[in-house]
């Protein structure tokens, strides 16, 4: 067994109690200025900022930081055309069959259907997979821990590197979603966990009137 190896750790800047309020309290307001978007324009955006938002996410924690997670960046537009095809096909299944009526009159606030434009219209689809298992060098199979608690915080992390960068984006499952295995070749230890619309929101985008709950309803202080 390999023995464990230390650095020094060298910590965040040290900030007065006044600067650390206006920075923590600057950032929450970026924060909450997040919206979820699902008219977007075709304005494309550029691999760079992809991939710092997506260097961004493999800086989360995860389960013996083994990083059990893959990001496929699609702009491809017969690919993206392909998975507009295969999840519009469940979307429909949901909307008229799999989803329980309690389901459909919670998601009446967010105006959503089975038709998914976005996925043609966005420049970018990042589809993110959690794997099961990783691979040492020789191929023998390596098992990963937490894997959905470390890709949901990797997630986490790049919607809000989006969001910093100025572009918009979108949480979509469609359910089943293995069919996106098969379009983008992935190998049969990854497992799609979601899929991020990404780019900027079209000129007359609209957004559902809802909100979020408040700090009072949200924790407790012991
Ligand atoms: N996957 C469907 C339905 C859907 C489900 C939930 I929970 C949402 O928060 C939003 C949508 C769709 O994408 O339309």
């Amino acid at each position: 067994m390999a023995s464990p190896k230390f650095i020094p750790f060298y910590p965040p800047p040290e900030y007065s109690e006044s600067q650390r309020r206006k920075i923590s309290s600057e950032y929450y307001e970026l924060m909450n200025n997040r919206r979820t978007v699902r008219e977007f324009s075709s304005t494309p955006i550029s691999l760079e900022v992809i991939d710092d938002c997506i260097k961004t996410a493999n800086t989360a924690p995860s389960g013996a930081n083994l990083q059990p997670w893959h990001f496929c960046v699609v702009s491809d537009a017969n690919v993206k055309s392909q998975i507009r095809i295969a999840a519009e096909k469940e979307e429909h299944e949901f909307y008229t069959h799999r989803a329980t009526p309690e389901w459909l009159e919670a998601l009446e606030p967010l105006g959503t259907n089975k038709q998914k434009d976005f996925l043609e219209t966005a420049p970018v689809l990042i589809v993110v997979f959690m794997q099961k298992y990783g691979k040492l060098i020789d191929g023998r199979p390596c098992k990963h821990y937490y894997t959905q608690e470390s890709v949901g915080l990797a997630t986490g992390m790049l919607i809000s590197a989006i969001h910093n960068a100025g572009l918009v984006s979108l949480t979509h499952t469609p359910s089943p979603m293995n069919f996106l295995n098969k379009i983008l070749d992935r190998p049969e230890n990854e497992r799609p966990f979601l899929l991020l619309v990404v780019g900027h929101a079209s000129s007359n985008a609209e957004v559902p009137n809802i909100h979020r709950k408040t700090i009072d309803q949200i924790r407790t202080i012991i």
